[in-house]
């Protein structure tokens, strides 16, 4: 048992450390989200990483989501990673002779990329930079060099990955989502029946960094890579791919929270830079009204996936389906409704003395204190969590996600994801968006 309320903490070492980690992963315009684990750039990791530096250090926010930028597809995509083609020691896999992205001609030169990406809250990064930068004036500059790529991005995502025009996006892999091994995906990546033939060889590494009692299934490994041998074989083209029979095509809640908030937030930037907003502010309650009336599931009072394929609810309740508080979607009374399956022991419960929050409802069968995605706590996720309770008024449950963060941090250092029971620290060490988040949380 542990008390996060009575312990004598200094937050300034705390504060300190955490800058030091994201020096330390720093590496050439862009931070490592760990040292050995990850040692390339990640897409969402970086906007993290931007919210983090603007506490500190407004140029390095800035370089960050350039060099992110810098490996946008020609159709607006902004891969998931953008590879440190410097580094000769990473065994990182797949690696990016694996994705085979070098010869496509929507593709960059200068830098080699996966292709695939992931959720879209760098529009929300940049307004945040520019409303906390104490040199505006640049701030404003980098705006608007880099507004052309996120209206690329956003259109991108509604031209490509909503054809029916919903308003809502699919992604068609799990390391998309950001929550690689969310039991969101079982039931889908079961249905893939696939011969041995179908699968090309790979040699798995990320088992090797870390305990593979945490990570993800080989079974479930060996879908994620038939669906990367699937994206290639075509070209990355988005049609034939769904023409083709992609197996794996979902309308994910926090996909589509996030890029309805950072549509907000683009149509803000707009403004600021003296461009039209509408079409942005549009395209997000759009995004917004269909996340209510599809997403919405009324007997368990929280939002949930969509089947892209069939429009069937993916019946799991994670985390993540609390989400849409953090782009002001839920109506005050959907909020309280949502605020109460929040508030009980299948996630944390006020005054009980727990952590604050797995990322899974405890009470459902296949969730673990430890694995990957499937129960422990992540910081990114609750920081997402924190900022859309502040607007919805919840603050002793605010106080309760900070404090726990804090507590996690203090006991077991910046990890990736923690064990909500224990308090424990698992996956990599000194881990970048840990550090970042907990910077603006404390800040
Ligand atoms: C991988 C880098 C990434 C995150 C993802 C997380 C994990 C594994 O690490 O992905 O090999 O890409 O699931 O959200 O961006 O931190």
């Amino acid at each position: 048992s542990f008390d996060i309320f009575e312990r004598q903490i200094d937050i300034k070492s705390l504060i300190n450390e955490a800058k030091r980690i994201l020096d330390q992963n720093w590496m050439n315009g862009f931070t490592r989200p760990a040292r050995k684990m990850y040692p390339h750039q990640w897409s969402w990791d970086s906007a993290f990483m931007a919210i983090g530096y603007a506490t500190y250090r407004q140029e390095r926010a800035e370089e960050e989501l350039q060099r992110l930028f810098s490996g946008q597809w020609s159709n607006g995509m902004v891969p998931h990673i953008i590879f440190n083609d410097n580094d000769k020691e990473s065994d990182y896999f797949p690696g990016s002779d694996f994705w085979q992205t070098e010869h496509l001609s929507q593709s960059p030169n200068t830098v080699s990329t996966s292709g695939i990406c992931q959720p879209p809250i760098h529009a929300t990064a940049i307004r945040h930079l520019l409303e906390t930068a104490h040199d505006r004036r640049q701030a404003q500059s980098f705006a608007k060099d880099v507004f052309p790529s996120l209206k690329a991005w956003h259109s991108f995502l509604y031209r490509e990955r909503d054809p029916n025009d919903e308003g809502l996006v699919y992604i068609r892999h799990p390391w998309s989502s950001g929550q690689d091994n969310s039991p969101n995906w079982d039931h889908i990546l079961q249905q893939i029946n696939l011969s041995q033939e179908q699968i090309p060889s790979y040699e798995r590494t990320d088992n090797k960094h870390n305990d593979s009692s945490e990570r993800p299934s080989n079974r479930s490994y060996d879908r994620y890579i038939y669906l990367v041998d699937f994206f290639r074989k075509r070209g990355y083209n988005e049609d034939k791919i769904r023409r083709d029979g992609c197996p794996f095509l979902v309308q994910d809640v926090l996909f589509n929270t996030l890029l309805c908030r950072a549509g907000r937030d683009l149509a803000q930037i707009a403004e600021w830079l003296g461009k039209d907003p509408s079409p942005f502010y549009k395209q997000a309650k759009k995004t917004a009204k269909s996340i209510n009336k599809n997403m919405w599931d009324k007997n368990h009072n929280i939002y949930v996936d969509l089947d892209w394929r069939n429009g069937e609810k993916i019946d799991v309740y994670m985390l993540s389906g609390f989400l849409p508080l953090f782009a002001n979607v839920p109506s005050p009374a959907r909020s309280e409704q949502m605020f109460s399956y929040l508030n009980t022991q299948s996630f944390c419960q006020l005054k009980k003395n727990c952590l604050a929050v797995p990322s899974y409802d405890r009470q459902q069968p296949k969730y673990s204190d430890q694995k990957y995605w499937r129960g422990p706590i992540w910081i990114n996720l609750n920081w997402l969590l924190y900022k859309g309770l502040a607007q919805y008024g919840h603050r002793e449950y605010d106080k309760l996600i900070k404090q726990t963060i804090i507590y996690l941090v203090q006991k077991s250092g910046f990890h990736e994801f923690y064990n909500p029971k224990t308090g424990e620290g698992y996956g990599a060490e000194k881990f970048s968006w840990t550090a970042a988040l907990f910077l603006d949380i404390l800040n």
